[in-house]
């Protein structure tokens, strides 16, 4: 979709710091690092959200949760990590194409509450 930001940060028009990549998903850097570490999981083909996914592409997207949340916990040495999704404006969605939250947690942090 050519006015979508996350559809721009896929094809490379828009930079981003890359986490992960592979033929189904993109991982990047969340411009509003709430903690450090904060990362989008997207799908590369455009879908609005959650609410609009088939089975089969909901499945292909949180397949890739864990290995990528697990990467990221180990190597910031993070606590835990809050997994969070947000569909339609109402619910918070600012961007208009599906993605999940990793926001990685460290004692004594003051990021998300
Ligand atoms: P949500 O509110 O769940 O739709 O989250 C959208 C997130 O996208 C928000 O945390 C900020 C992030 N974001 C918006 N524009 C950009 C961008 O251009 N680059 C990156 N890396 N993140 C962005």
């Amino acid at each position: 979709m050519t006015d979508c930001i996350f559809c721009k940060i896929i094809s490379g028009d828009i930079p981003s710091y890359q986490v992960y990549e592979d033929d189904d998903v993109l991982a990047f850097l969340d411009i509003t690092q709430t903690t450090k570490g904060h990362t989008l999981v997207v799908p590369k083909k455009h879908i609005r959200n959650v609410l609009e996914m088939s089975a089969e592409d909901a499945a292909t997207l949180f397949s890739k949760i864990p290995h990528i949340a697990s990467h990221i916990t180990q190597r910031l040495s993070a606590s835990g990590m809050n997994i969070l999704q947000n569909n339609e404006m109402i619910a918070g969605q600012t961007v208009f194409h599906a993605h999940v939250h990793l926001i990685p947690r460290y004692s004594k942090d003051d990021g998300f509450k």
